[in-house]
């Protein structure tokens, strides 16, 4: 790869000197040179490909990462700041797609960037939503949902000329695809992601400011947004049509391409091999079936054992509402020919297993997806050993006794590249300075163990927490036009907003922690706590947590006996960018969930990869981070998930019964005191108390005491620094298991067999 010179460029291109450039141009002057290096890479080209289909891909900004990826970033990064500029601030210019919802599209996200890291050929495909998720806004303490016009300007999305024909029910729509580089780090070559889109589609739908939209109109409306509403059967329809068009586009590119590489069709399995990513893209395994049989003259018995050999299905939760179930007559509307084929694979997996419980279609012709990827797929994986352990065990039992061989775990990863190299330069450098750089690609961060008695690196390591501060700190000031004491306590929960994450519970900490403080305890360094994350539309109790903690945010910053010793912070429309600035400045990872509720997360290893303190249940992944880091270097509270899975069958579980204990009664009472609701929305306040008092189905009143005593525990923890920081060195020095290169290898070898 010839040198950089931004010198020359700024000359070349703007006719003006570097340290004369405004960051637009800057922006400008990157994207291009990014946009022609990733240009040159040829793509991988492997005789087997991974079609990795997901409804989501979370993918963040992409101009730094693709600089690190591409080996540009450090050497361009220096000649900046040699020339007085902030990357940073350039960064601004870039607008963040809108193409993912959670932490199921941030994990396809960083698994693409590992499988381009590894070599391997791979391409993601999903669609190519234009308002995306909604962008969330606060008006009035409460949660405003507004398209999110990210479409706009966009540098990324490169046009290709594949174009298909998705044939409906009563109507055909024709597609158009566009693609995006990924780049792998320390490769000459990547791999794609490809986003299918609507020929026919109107942006013109879409009032403005309002998210709603005429939701018949599918020839025009589908790849409008991620998610739309399905609180109706309009809404319903509508996403199965989505579900639909992407499978059929994703089956149809995969076909043609493995027929270029050289597949006869009998052989597809050798050529091709489809991730499906929860269960919505599962029409793809009756949509192949339909293409090789009627389009290429397969038999349908052949057809349907190609297809058995060559998908793999994650399931990425046990909670009963994310597992997809359509009527069967929705389907037949979307696609009479793939409502047939369900209907004959259900046939033959009653033949086969003459069991209600594993019926794909169910006694009130309801259709189960997980159901038809379990017996016509070779691979269902969990996402942590938990995790995966629990579907075995308990949801999906009747399936494990079935085919135990089918079943395996694949502990979920993050992309280091991104979440050390990219947004915590200053611990990435020093990592670099005391372990080498090989952890960039290797993951391995075990030498730094060596140091945890080495004063002078515990000392530097703080130093790295000061400036990440300072980065978040900045970017809350100007984003989000809040200011935070620069010698506070960041204690952290981002995710989505569900009440099984229980972010509810850490708002009664929060009434127990101002209550406190107004009885005089002062904490000895200010705490702010800080909340970021959507909650779905349709989710009414979720939405009045985010009420009750904006309207905390507000009372606790209006009280001046407080204020100084405890703030409340919710980010709006929390993304990835936001999280970039906040996990690297975070002092407390909260992973809070009900044991056995949350599969494996991915933010709890962000925050242990950047040298914060996990406060957790033994949930998802939290149990396998605990294990690594032994007990002394980590805060675990709460009932375990056998505690909790006993609870929920025997149904003895009385949220009212702990209610009435005084130390409780006194912080739900707290929500609906007089005073406090005439500040907020009263019904939204009252209905979130008498949810809590008398149902708490998630039981946050379950944990609430032995989470309180323990978040005490760890802040008093934080005043000895010593301590604090070499366990903070010891999470760093044991993250090297969470590398997603790491997870890919074993889906690589224990599922795709690439290469
Ligand atoms: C799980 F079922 C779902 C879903 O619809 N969306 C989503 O983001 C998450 N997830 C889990 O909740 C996390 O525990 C997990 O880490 C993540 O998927 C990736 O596996």
């Amino acid at each position: 790869m010839p040198q950089i010179n931004l010198t020359e460029l700024a000359e070349q291109s703007f006719g003006t000197s570097l340290e004369q450039l405004d960051d637009r141009r800057i922006y400008k002057l990157l994207v291009k040179l990014v946009q022609e290096r990733s240009a040159t890479c040829p793509l991988n080209n492997g005789k087997k490909k991974l079609y990795y289909i997901s409804a989501e891909f979370l993918i963040g900004k992409l101009l730094i990462n693709n600089m690190i990826d591409l080996g540009i970033y450090d050497e361009v990064k220096d000649q900046l700041t040699a020339a007085g500029h902030d990357l940073n601030k350039i960064e601004e210019f870039e607008v963040e797609p809108s193409l993912g919802n959670g932490g199921l599209g941030r994990l396809a996200a960083c698994f693409l960037d590992s499988i381009a890291t590894l070599g391997l050929t791979g391409d993601g495909v999903g669609l190519n939503y234009h308002y995306g998720l909604f962008r969330q806004r606060f008006v009035d303490n409460q949660q405003k949902a507004v398209p999110d016009e990210w479409l706009g300007e966009q540098d990324i999305l490169v046009d290709d000329d594949h174009s298909y024909t998705v044939e409906f029910g009563d109507f055909a729509v024709t597609s158009k695809l566009v693609n995006i580089d990924v780049p792998g780090y320390g490769q000459s070559t990547k791999n794609r992601l490809r986003l299918f889109d609507l020929a026919s589609v109107d942006d013109g739908l879409v009032p403005g400011s309002s998210i709603d939209f005429d939701k018949t109109e599918i020839a025009k409306n589908l790849t409008l947004f991620l998610y739309p509403d399905d609180s109706d059967e309009q809404g319903r329809l509508l996403r199965i049509y989505q579900e639909y068009f992407m499978v059929s586009n994703a089956a149809q590119l995969l076909i043609d391409e493995a027929v270029e590489r050289g597949s006869n069709l009998h052989d597809l399995a050798d050529y091709a091999v489809v991730q499906i990513n929860d269960t919505h893209p599962t029409m793809v395994i009756p949509e192949l079936i339909r293409l090789l049989t009627t389009e290429h003259g397969i038999e349908f018995d052949e057809a349907v054992t190609i297809v058995r050999s060559m998908v793999a299905y994650t399931n990425h939760t046990i909670l009963a509402e994310a597992l997809e179930k359509w009527p069967l007559a929705s389907l037949q509307k979307v696609s009479p020919a793939i409502a047939d084929i369900i209907v004959k694979l259900d046939e033959i997996a009653k033949a086969e297993h003459d069991d209600p419980r594993v019926a794909i279609i169910d006694k009130h012709d309801t259709v189960h997806m997980a159901h038809m990827d379990i017996h016509f797929g070779f691979s269902i994986n969990g996402v942590a050993a938990l995790h995966t352990k629990i579907l075995e065990d308990t949801e999906l039992h009747p399936f494990y006794e079935i085919y135990p061989e089918k079943f395996s775990n694949k502990t979920n990863g993050i992309t280091f590249r991104r979440w050390v190299h990219g947004a915590n330069p200053a611990l990435a450098s020093l990592l670099d300075d005391v372990i080498g750089t090989d952890w960039r690609s290797t993951g391995d961060l075990s030498k730094l163990a060596n140091f945890a008695d080495d004063k002078d690196v515990l000392e530097r390591l703080a130093a790295t927490k000061v400036e990440a501060k300072a980065i978040m700190r900045q970017f809350m000031a100007l984003e989000q036009g809040v200011t935070i004491p620069s010698n506070a306590i960041i204690d952290v929960q981002v995710k989505r907003i569900h009440e099984y994450k229980r972010q509810q519970m850490l708002a009664l900490y929060i009434i127990w922690k101002y209550l406190d403080i107004k009885n005089g305890n002062r904490p000895k360094h200010p705490v702010t706590i800080i909340f970021g994350g959507k909650a779905a539309p349709a989710y009414t109790i979720a939405q009045d947590i985010i009420h009750l903690i904006l309207t905390l945010s507000q009372w606790i910053a209006n009280d001046p006996d407080v204020a100084p010793y405890l703030q409340v912070v919710m980010i709006e429309n929390y993304n990835v960018t936001a999280a970039e600035r906040v996990i690297p400045a975070a002092d407390i990872s909260e992973q809070i969930s009900l044991a056995s509720k949350e599969a494996s997360g991915t933010s709890n290893m962000k925050f242990m990869l950047n040298g914060a303190l996990t406060l957790c249940t033994l949930d998802g992944a939290n149990v396998e981070i605990a294990e690594l880091v032994g007990d002394e270097n980590i805060y675990t509270f709460g009932a375990s998930s056998k505690q909790v899975e006993q609870l929920y069958a025997d149904g003895t579980y009385n949220a009212g019964a702990l209610y009435r204990k005084p130390g409780i009664k006194l912080l739900v009472d707290f929500i609906t005191n007089p005073a406090f609701m005439a500040t907020g929305n009263a019904e939204r306040l009252q209905r979130l108390h008498d949810d809590i008092k008398g149902k708490d189905w998630f039981m946050a009143l379950l944990d609430i005491e032995e989470y309180i005593q323990t978040k005490e525990r760890v802040l008093a923890d934080y005043e000895d620094q010593d301590t604090w920081m070499r366990k903070a060195l010891i999470n760093i020095a044991n993250a090297g298991t969470f590398s997603s290169d790491r997870t890919i290898s074993q889906y690589n070898d224990e599922i795709w067999h690439l290469n």
